[in-house]
C-alpha cells in the first residue's frame, strides 16, 4: 500500500507579507498568548484534505489542474480568535467571490473524491497563534495589507524534528481576467 501524505490546498503569502505580520504580531500580543506560528507556514487554507494516499493525490491534482477563474485581492482587515480551537487569526471581512468560488471549487472535488471533508464552513482565515486558550486583546490588523493571490498550492503537513513543516508540492496558476480579444 502506498504510504499517505497529510495535504491541504493554500494560498501562499508573499514572503514580504509575513514579515510584516511577524512584526505587527510581536508588538501586539505577548509571548503568553500563545503558540506563534512560523512566518514561513503563514498561508490561507481553501481546502484541508486530511491523509491521502499518492493514487488520490494524483487524482486530486488532476482535477485542480481543471480549475480555470481569474485571480483576485485579498484585503487582510479583520483579526480574531477562537477559543474553541484555541487560535488567534487574521481574516478577511468580505472575501472575494473568487476566493469562495476557488475553496468551493477544492471542497467539492475533495468530497467527490472521497478525503475528509471539514463540517465546519469555509471560513478564511491566516493562523498567527495556536494554544491560544486565554481570551486575549485583539487589535485591528494594520493597514496596506493587500495582495494579489495569482495561483494556489498543494501543501503538505509534516511533523519534522518536533516542529510542524508546510511544504508547498505543486501550483496552479489563477487566469488572467478574460479580455476583450481587441485590447493589447
Ligand atoms: P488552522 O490554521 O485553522 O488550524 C494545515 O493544518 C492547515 O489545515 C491549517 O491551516 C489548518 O487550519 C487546516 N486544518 C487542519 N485540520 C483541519 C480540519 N480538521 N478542518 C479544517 N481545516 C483544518
Amino acid at each position: 500500500m502506498s504510504e499517505s501524505k497529510r495535504l491541504f490546498f493554500a494560498i501562499e503569502l508573499p514572503t514580504s507579507l509575513q514579515r510584516q505580520i511577524v512584526r505587527w504580531r510581536a508588538s501586539h500580543f505577548p509571548a503568553e498568548a500563545g503558540r506563534p506560528v512560523a512566518a514561513a507556514n503563514m498561508h490561507l487554507t481553501l481546502a484541508f484534505l486530511g491523509d491521502v494516499s499518492a493514487e488520490k493525490q494524483r487524482a486530486l491534482s488532476a482535477l485542480a489542474g481543471r480549475i480555470f477563474q481569474p485571480g483576485f485581492t485579498l484585503h487582510l482587515d479583520d483579526a480574531g480568535q477562537w477559543l474553541r480551537s484555541r487560535v488567534v487569526w487574521l481574516g478577511i471581512r468580505q472575501p472575494p467571490r473568487g476566493l469562495l468560488q476557488l475553496a468551493s471549487m477544492l471542497r467539492a472535488q475533495a468530497a467527490r473524491s472521497g478525503c475528509y471533508q471539514s463540517p465546519q464552513p469555509f471560513h478564511p482565515h491566516i493562523t498567527l497563534l495556536r494554544d491560544a486558550g486565554q481570551a486575549v486583546a485583539i487589535p485591528p490588523p494594520g493597514f496596506h495589507w493587500s495582495f494579489e493571490v495569482k495561483e494556489f498550492a498543494l501543501y503538505e503537513s509534516a511533523f519534522v524534528q518536533g516542529r510542524t513543516r508546510y511544504t508547498p508540492l505543486q501550483r496552479w496558476t489563477l487566469g488572467d481576467t478574460l479580455r476583450n480579444p481587441d485590447e493589447v
